[in-house]
């Protein structure tokens, strides 16, 4: 509807300015909005002060972060192989929250390999493709593609829905620390603290505690680092690329690196010195996967407990 004439605009408004209309449910004011030939028109969007605005964004953020400060899985990174862990562990009942250091969450799963943006994968990991809804299409045999933008957006949206939050512009700056070494937490900032200039960068970190940390920071494993650096672990170093080996082997030694701590994706080869699969993500989100298996199992939700056998072979970045 258009309004041409300014009184039937004093008409909607009932004669007097709604300057705290946000306030009033089930009322459409019209605003005074006038477009280029000078007519007044009714506005789209319903009401909402400043103010209002800003409290919103206040109560929401803090009413998560409220509820996070203690939770049962944090996951550093919000990679694939972070993102899927969160997703199963949330789908699964588990109060979970990814700690992302960038703005946009997904880490390299956006873009395949060279700048390229299609994605490749190896049967089986398709099937992670079907669950989440992205198409894709039968390149060869057994080797899938799918645009990294599509693969990307829908597993982040699946690990939403799936309900874990997701806390971006937030870079995990170390661990929390418990009896006999046992991390039981991590230390977090805002991501642009470390951007600041030297004289300015003494902003406190706050922590968040968590029954279990997973490493799903890529290439670096900086949780992994972060205890290396104490001399409590021990990182091997990623190995060259061979994807035929890489990809099960990834999977395979996934799982808990130290107590409190489960790697997964990159972090697991760069913790074992595991050789790297370049740009092919099947690895990365059944890692995710098995991270979420073992999480559940460590927190006693219904895994069946790992052999001590399997635990003792993947426990070789604990040095102590
Ligand atoms: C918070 C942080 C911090 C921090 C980093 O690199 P990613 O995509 O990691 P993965 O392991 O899920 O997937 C790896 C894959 O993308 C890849 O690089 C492959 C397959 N390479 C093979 C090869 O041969 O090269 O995501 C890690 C995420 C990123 O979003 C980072 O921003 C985030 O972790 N992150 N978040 N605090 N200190 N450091």
């Amino acid at each position: 509807m258009t309004l041409t004439a300014p009184s039937e605009a004093a008409e909607v408004y009932g004669g007097a300015t709604p300057r705290h209309h946000g306030r009033q449910d089930n009322v459409i004011y019209a605003a005074r909005l006038e477009n280029r030939s000078g007519s007044v028109i009714m506005p789209i969007f319903q009401p909402a002060s400043e103010a209002e605005v800003t409290r919103a964004i206040l109560k929401g953020f803090t009413r998560d972060l409220e509820r996070y400060a203690e939770s049962e899985v944090v996951v550093v990174g919000g990679g694939p192989s972070g993102l899927m862990a969160a997703r199963d562990l949330a789908k699964a009942g588990v109060e979970v929250v990814v700690i992302e250091r960038n703005n946009y969450i997904g880490g390299g799963f956006w873009i395949g390999g060279f700048l390229m943006n299609t994605i490749t994968l190896r049967a089986p990991a398709q099937k992670v493709l079907d669950e989440i809804g992205c198409p894709y299409e039968e390149y060869s045999k057994n080797l899938f593609v799918t645009p990294g933008p599509h693969a990307c957006s829908k597993l982040i949206a699946a690990t939403m829905d799936a309900g874990a939050r997701i806390q971006n512009m937030t870079s995990f700056e170390d661990v929390v620390i418990r009896e006999e070494n046992r991390v039981g937490g991590v230390v977090i900032n805002w991501t642009p603290v470390q951007a600041l200039p030297h004289e300015i960068t003494c902003v406190d970190p706050i922590a968040l505690e968590s029954d279990l940390v997973i490493d799903a920071t890529g290439h670096d494993a900086l949780v992994i680092q972060s205890l290396e650096k104490r001399g409590l672990a021990k990182r091997i170093g990623e190995g060259g690329m061979w994807i035929e080996r890489s990809e099960d082997a990834v999977v395979e030694h996934t799982g808990l690196a130290y107590p409190g701590v489960i790697v997964a994706g990159m972090a697991v080869c760069s913790t074992y010195g595991l050789p790297r699969m370049g740009p092919t993500f099947g690895g990365m989100l059944l890692s995710g996967r098995r991270a979420a298996e073992e999480a559940l199992r460590q927190l006693n939700k219904g895994v069946p407990a790992a052999k001590p056998s399997e635990t003792k072979s993947k426990a070789i970045a604990r040095k102590r």
